[in-house]
């Protein structure tokens, strides 16, 4: 398997590389940020909870979130390997995901970190919240989840640096360019 997680900060372009890497090596996507505002449409138990963190610009439980991923990553036990899109994003949640994998006998291959300028991600999220309708992208609740972001996120980019699987990607720039910067990161994996 081949195993990436896609890591930055809100509006760093995590959704948006994670879509290329699908189209480009058949990897199973697994957008925590999406499977949330699924479950808020959906209107169940845990998008009701969700939902009360979500536009505050809190993060969700590590419990809820732990859990919804391990049964996903059990449900797709075969595929040729993984995004993890937005997930860790706590120190618990990045030790977790390693003993999840662990059960299957897998690792993660690489952490690609998106590095962008924290004025570069508040124009990119009001830009968004202009036409998604997310309402957790206004100024307000964008403000929230960049202190959250390096408040409890930003630790796990030493966690993975330590372990040897970080790299660091020029998050500025064409969409096109920066998938390059990834494909070449992929490509040293050599898997
Ligand atoms: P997410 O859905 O992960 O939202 P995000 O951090 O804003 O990233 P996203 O992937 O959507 O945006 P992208 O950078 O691609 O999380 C939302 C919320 O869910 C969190 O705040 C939290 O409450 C909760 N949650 C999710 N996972 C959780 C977890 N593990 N634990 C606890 N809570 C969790 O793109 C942003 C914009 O930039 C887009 O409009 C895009 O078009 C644009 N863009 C992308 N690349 C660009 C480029 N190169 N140039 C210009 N614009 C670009």
């Amino acid at each position: 398997m081949l195993n990436i997680v896609i890591f930055g900060a809100p509006g760093s372009g995590k959704g948006t590389q994670s879509a290329k890497l699908v189209e480009k090596y058949g990897l199973k996507h697994l957008s925590t940020g999406d499977i949330l505002r699924e479950e808020i449409k959906a209107d169940t138990e845990l998008g009701k909870l969700a939902d009360s963190y979500m536009s505050k610009g809190h993060l969700v439980p590590d419990e809820l979130v732990i859990d919804v991923l391990d049964n996903l990553i059990g449900k797709y036990s075969d595929a040729k390997g993984f995004i993890f899109d937005g997930f860790p994003r706590t120190l618990a949640q990045g030790e977790a995901l390693g003993k999840m994998l662990e059960k299957h006998g897998e690792d993660i291959d690489a952490v690609l970190s998106l590095e962008v300028e924290e004025e570069e991600l508040i124009d990119r999220l009001l830009k968004r919240g202009q036409i998604s309708g997310r309402t957790d992208d206004n100024r307000e609740t964008i403000e929230s989840r960049l202190k959250v972001y390096h408040a409890q996120t930003e630790p796990l980019k030493e966690f993975y640096r330590t372990k040897g699987s970080l790299k660091n990607i020029e998050g500025v720039g064409s969409i096109d360019d920066i998938f390059g910067s990834i494909e070449r990161e992929i490509d040293q994996i050599g898997k």
